[in-house]
Parts: C-alpha cells; structure tokens; sequence
C-alpha cells in the first residue's frame, strides 16, 4: 500500500480501528483530520458528504464497513475460511446498531433512560460476543491463533463504547475472556496505536 491518507475528523469514531491496522503494520499514512469548522466548507467535495475517506494506490474509498475490509484483506488481517469471514462481518455490523445511541451519550446530551438503554444493550451485546469467543475456543485472538480485524474491532471500537459506561467496568464483568484478550492485545499489538493514535475520551 502506497501513498496512504485517512480523512476523517479529530476522535476515534468511526476509525480508530483504521489506525490502529495501519500502525500495527506499520505502513505509513497521513492522518489527515478536519475541524468542524473546516468540514462545513469542504463537506460538498467528499463523496456521500461524509467520512472517512481512505486513500491507496491512486484510489479513493468510502463507507467504514468496506475500507476496513479492504484493509484487513490488503494486510492479512482476514481469514480465507467464510466461516470465520462470517464472524468478522457479523462483529463489524454490530457498531451501527449502535450509531444512534452512542452519538448522544459521548456528547453528553443523554438523559438517564438513554443512559440505561445504551448500557443494556452494551451488555447483551458483550455477552453474545463473549459466546462467540468461547465457542470459537477462546484462543489468543478473537478468530483463534491469527490476530484478525476482529480483534481490531474488539480492542478499539468496543473499548470506546464501554469506556463511555461510566458506572460500572461491563467488559470485565459481562464479557471477562474477551476483556483479557483486549488487555493482552493493549500490551501488545495494540500498544504503539495506543501510545501515538488513540485519542482519549473525556
Ligand atoms: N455509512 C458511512 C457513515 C459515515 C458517517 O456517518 N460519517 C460521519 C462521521 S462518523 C460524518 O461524516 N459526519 C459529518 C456529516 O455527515 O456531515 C460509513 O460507514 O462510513
């Protein structure tokens, strides 16, 4: 991959787990991200009028969901078994049902029945993904012995929505395995993303 540029804005978001594939392959990209103010100027030039924007090869890519397959596929972070694919893709489509309970509670416009929601759901969901991992043999990664895209997710993007559950640590309490394989993952793979990327939550 060459001449590498992510767009997007100044959080974790959407790609967070786009970094952190990009700096644990250690392939060099510009991080480009717009202010609010500036994207009120520049919104009608991006495709869709939204981000991400990925950049390779002279190729322009839009809609998260497809740039981190694209990535994962590029960088050997994707298994050639569809079971395991299936896996994968039914972990990523989990985050938009989350989009519109999440947007107010990291910003602060959420009232307590909102709060509860958000948190109830997180659980059912950490508990079913906690399953899945003891069914697929609760091995040093989510997919089994080779780290995946879905450990990507797990370690971003589902230690932002719990971080945002404030009374309560549910990713050690409802889905103990997995909370370990993320502790693992921070120490590990995930710890230059982490010391460079990551842009921590108030
Ligand atoms: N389906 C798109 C949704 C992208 C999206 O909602 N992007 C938001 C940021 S997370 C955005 O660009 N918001 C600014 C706007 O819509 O003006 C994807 O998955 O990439």
């Amino acid at each position: 991959m060459e001449n590498v540029r992510l767009t997007y804005f100044n959080m974790n978001g959407r790609v967070g787990l786009i970094r952190a594939m990009l700096c644990y392959k250690k392939i060099p990209f510009e991080n480009k991200m717009i202010t609010m103010e500036e994207w009120k100027t520049v919104k009608k030039n991006y495709e869709f009028e939204q981000l991400p924007l990925f950049e390779a090869n002279n190729k322009k890519m839009t809609q998260t969901l497809a740039i981190c397959l694209y990535i994962a596929r590029h960088l050997n972070l994707y298994p050639k078994d569809i079971d395991l694919q299936y896996q994968i893709e039914s972990l990523l489509c989990c985050r938009d049902d989350f989009t519109l309970m999440y947007r107010p509670i990291k910003f602060k416009e959420a009232n307590d029945e909102m709060k509860k929601n958000y948190k109830d759901k997180l659980i059912l969901y950490l508990k079913k993904f906690e399953e899945r991992y003891i069914q697929l043999g609760s091995n040093k990664y989510f997919l089994g012995n080779e780290i995946s895209l879905a450990d990507f997710f797990l370690g971003v993007m589902i230690v932002e929505f719990c971080f945002l559950v404030k009374d309560e640590d549910i990713l050690a309490k409802y889905a103990p395995k997995i909370n370990q394989l993320i502790d693992n993952l921070k120490k590990n793979e995930l710890k230059e993303f982490y010391e460079k990327y990551y842009i921590p939550l108030e």
